[in-house]
């Protein structure tokens, strides 16, 4: 399928390349008068790389129900494949982030083989503490009321040694991080004590912790309700603070931008987590009414943007050195082609990043040492309001990949191929 992907690419460069360039031109002549050094703009968003989470290849669903779409992925190695596919059209997904044990390899070597022969980095990996799988013989090993803060020794045990097991495939697949987001919670006041449930979950994640080889982040991912409806373990960016500050250096925090209560501000939130040097990552998503996982972008752009300046103004002040965030994508996809919807997630971060990046600084600066308000929110909005599409096609079209990403996967047929090979059936999982 990569050949048919390659054609496409070839056809557009030969079909469009030229008015490409007539508006890539156009956009460097009226950045460069207000002073923006393009070529250094090319060079930042070509090393930003987007991960693909596994379990966004496939349609996602809601408690009311799941629909099939024709050619998902049903096994590990078929969804490499899939991220292979949108990064030789993009060139900035060559990551995948699997979860456990939705992705459990039968054969971890044979999956390594298989993402260095696609080209694809195994990004942080994800544990899962909130599904029992296979019900346990003891009932106490049940997830029922929470993995890492249960008040039952077995279920915290089965929760870490899990966590563990998963750092230590994550190793031999060559992942970096482990990410986790729990789900433990309570639904009724008065169900558990709110400090005891957080002083098991912070014993039980150091014990996850001290497995952590050299080189290696924990993320803790906070989230503030769902599935457990009246509190949660780790609800907020402060609490996950407290937490990664509790396990050590290596605990990082991660921002799943849905996430959050309704108008939280979630660039203020990365902007603190920044300054405690302890911004691990991000889980990219949009959001009208809460954990949506909607396609990036596609409610807030100028929040994306707002976040996506946090994190250029941090890198200018060398506040990313040593630890860059992991940037990931975390979207459901119910209606839309899974890869057509990550196509769309990660040209939305690409362009807020190329935005901030754009942003005249001095003026900028300028109007906060005056306290001006008002110039301050023409720099911002100077640089939000410009379209820097051609920008990131530049990116995009100088590492190979496809001048439009969409319209290629689409014309090489890349879904009705895969429709044929793997047929219209339900994905397993657990
Ligand atoms: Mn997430």
């Amino acid at each position: 399928m990569t050949d048919a992907l390659a054609e496409q690419i070839r056809r557009q460069q030969s079909r469009d390349g030229a008015m490409h360039d007539d508006d890539f031109n156009h956009l460097a002549r009226q950045l460069g008068r207000r002073g923006v050094d393009v070529e250094a703009v090319v060079a930042r968003l070509s090393g930003l790389r987007i991960a693909v989470p596994s379990w966004a290849l496939g349609a996602g669903g809601t408690r009311f129900g799941r629909f099939t779409q024709a050619g998902e992925p049903h096994s590990v190695e078929q969804k490499v494949m899939d991220v292979a596919a949108i990064d030789c059209l993009t060139r900035a997904n060559g990551e995948i982030s699997l979860h456990i044990p939705w992705d459990r390899p039968d054969d971890p070597a044979g999956l390594k083989e298989c993402l260095a022969a696609s080209g694809i980095v195994c990004g942080p990996i994800n544990s899962n503490t909130f599904q029992d799988g296979e019900a346990p013989n003891d009932a106490r090993a049940s997830y029922r009321y929470g993995s890492v803060s249960n008040v039952w020794e077995e279920a915290r045990a089965r929760a870490v040694d899990h966590m563990v097991g998963v750092i230590a495939l994550g190793e031999a697949l060559g992942s970096r991080a482990l990410t986790v987001w729990l789900a433990d919670g309570t639904n009724h006041p008065g169900q558990t004590s709110f400090r005891g449930a957080l002083d098991r979950t912070i014993d039980s994640l150091s014990r996850v912790y001290a497995a952590l080889p050299e080189g290696w982040s924990l993320y803790t991912e906070h989230k503030p309700f769902e599935p457990a409806f009246y509190s949660s373990v780790n609800p907020d960016w402060g609490t996950s603070l407290l937490i990664a500050r509790e396990l050590g250096p290596q605990a990082r925090c991660l921002v799943d931008l849905g996430h959050h209560l309704p108008n939280t501000n979630i660039e203020q939130v990365v902007a603190t987590l920044l300054h405690e040097r302890r911004l691990g990552g991000f889980h990219f998503n949009d959001s009208k009414y809460g954990d949506d996982d909607l396609t990036t972008g596609s409610i807030h752009p100028f929040q994306l943007f707002l976040i996506c300046h946090e994190l250029v103004e941090a890198e200018r002040e060398g506040l990313l050195a040593g630890h860059p965030p992991d940037l990931m994508i975390d979207a459901s996809h119910n209606v839309k082609d899974p890869m057509e919807d990550i196509l769309q997630s990660t040209e939305a971060i690409l362009v807020a990043y190329a935005q901030a990046l754009i942003l005249e600084t001095g003026v900028l600066a300028e109007a906060r040492a005056r306290n001006d308000a008002t110039l301050a929110q023409n720099a911002l909005q100077g640089a939000f309001r410009s379209d820097v599409r051609p920008l990131v096609c530049e990116v995009r079209r100088r590492k190979g990949g496809a001048l439009d990403p969409l319209a290629a996967l689409r014309a090489a047929g890349y879904r009705h191929e895969t429709a044929r090979q793997r047929g219209f059936r339900r994905a397993t999982g657990l």
